[in-house]
């Protein structure tokens, strides 16, 4: 894999073989291959050999299949424009595969190398209800895990299971930080967690809560869905198959809270931020990168626009992100350090990298979690001050369209969603654009009661749904 490496490609300076696995990774998609795991690649290529990864895939074993032939290597493709950067990335020692060997995955959790557990799991990893954020007890694999952890089917169970193997063993809890794009990601983990073990043994619950650590952390990195084309252009350009690289952005962050258990790396030397305080950052992210992600991705996608850097280039797409960040910012309080002006330019320049071909139709995958925290928390927070928020109305509308898997052509499609049945089902037999919003504001997982009840945002949502079923989704852009 690596001979045969034309030079001016990056590879790891390190000595593999001599690596440990301080790290387990629960989720090894492409985010956590560009974003963390470049991360613990570094801290590795600065000569602390504690952070090799066990990357755990939480449902097939494709990650396995693409990573285990090439000995966990894998290179990042970093494309600005027409610029591309290379690096093989050595930082995964192995994978392991959760749902064939769950008892492999708790033995990693449980080796006294193990100090750091990260996760990228998605929005419905956490198994938690968007709206209340209590753990789903209703869902069959929480409800296994919680009546036996003898092969953990969650990443609750996992994790659950890991710590009690520690305790017993009388090593000390890991710090278990989640790298999804959740507010306050840490504190819901711990909630699931708690959950979790407290179902099984107080004790243990009670030793997690006091010695263990969830920090909260900021994560950014556009990493679109590699695509066999990107592979085949790779393999054509190095000579050699690689079927584990990652593309990505120039641009990276990673916000922790500075709340450990155990050992780190030297974060800060690698440019992790710590802080005390990660809302305002998370805020910040959420409610301007993927809150203006979501409302181009449905727009987009309704439209037929594949990617969001062809939205961008159009005049009216860009005038609906400008708005909507301007109602957006209103509801932030920026963190020291960041100036908004410059964050919001940078963002635009980043939608707009054409080499990345982010397709709107990835991000618009599991609205039902992404919608409460990178839209209708910013709409709430609005509406609490006396405020309408039309753009971001017709970003929410833009979701409610969405959900009848037809978009503006009359082509049909899926939609990707751990809630697509009840959406479904909520839609089926409305007649008219202000039955559709009513009977989807009335779900209370995704609809805080504050908004539903909110009769001016039930207006408003109602006569967007209308341009859009009417007239289409450039329609809309048009008016916004
Ligand atoms: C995107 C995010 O797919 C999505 O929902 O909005 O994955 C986004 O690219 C990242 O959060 C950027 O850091």
């Amino acid at each position: 894999m690596l001979s045969g490496l034309p030079a001016g490609v990056a590879r790891p300076g390190y000595d593999r073989s001599a690596v440990k696995h301080g790290v387990v990774h629960l989720g090894i998609g492409a985010f956590h291959r560009a974003h963390q795991a470049a991360v613990f690649d570094a801290a590795l290529d600065a000569g602390d050999l504690r952070w090799g990864i066990t990357g755990v895939s939480l449902r097939s074993a494709s990650v396995h299949d693409q990573l285990a032939p090439q000995d966990g290597l894998y290179r990042l493709v970093v494309r600005d424009g027409d610029a591309e950067d290379i690096r093989v990335i050595g930082a995964v020692a192995r994978v392991l595969v959760a749902p064939d060997d769950p008892a492999a995955v708790v033995d990693a959790l449980a080796d006294p190398d193990t100090h750091i557990v990260t996760l990228t799991v998605t929005e419905k990893g956490y198994k938690l209800d968007p709206a209340t954020g209590n753990l789903r007890e209703d869902d069959s694999d929480i409800a296994a895990d919680l009546a036996n952890l003898a092969a953990p089917k969650t990443v609750p169970g996992l994790i659950v299971a890991g710590l009690a193997k520690r305790k017993a063993a009388g090593l000390p809890p890991f710090t278990a930080i989640s790298c999804d794009n959740l507010p306050h990601n840490g504190r819901r983990l711990a909630r699931a967690v708690l959950t979790m073990a407290r179902a099984h043994d107080g004790k243990l619950a009670d030793w997690i809560e006091t010695q263990g650590a969830f920090p909260q952390t900021m994560v950014d990195r556009i990493v679109p869905a590699t695509t066999p084309g990107d592979i085949a252009a790779l393999s054509e350009m190095l000579g050699v198959e690689d079927r584990g690289m990652v593309k990505t952005e120039p641009f990276t962050q990673w916000v922790i809270e500075d709340r450990f258990a155990g050992p780190r790396p030297d974060f800060a030397a690698l440019g992790v931020q710590l802080t005390d305080a990660v809302p305002p950052w998370e805020d910040a992210k959420l409610r301007l990168l993927n809150g203006a992600h979501s409302g181009l991705a449905y727009l987009g996608g309704l439209a037929g626009v594949d990617f969001i850097h062809q939205m961008i280039a159009r005049d009216d797409a860009r005038r609906f992100v400008e708005t909507l960040w301007d109602e957006a910012q209103a509801t932030l309080t920026p963190p020291p350090g960041l100036d908004i002006a410059a964050y919001r330019a940078e963002l635009m320049a980043r939608f707009a990298n054409a080499a990345l071909h982010h397709r709107t139709r990835q991000i618009a995958m599991d609205g039902s979690q992404k919608l409460p925290q990178r839209l209708l928390a910013t709409i709430a927070a609005r509406r609490k001050a006396g405020q309408a928020s039309p753009a971001l109305t017709l970003a929410v509308a833009a979701w409610m369209r969405w959900q009848e898997g037809v978009d503006d052509a009359g082509e049909t499609y899926p939609v990707d969603d751990p809630m697509a049945d009840r959406t479904a089902a909520a839609l089926d037999g409305c007649t008219s654009s202000e039955a559709r919003v009513r009977a989807l504001l009335a779900l209370d997982a995704i609809f805080p009661a504050g908004l539903a009840e909110d009769a001016a945002f039930t207006a408003a949502l109602t006569s967007w749904l209308t341009v859009l079923e009417r007239d289409g989704a450039l329609a809309a852009l048009a008016k916004a």
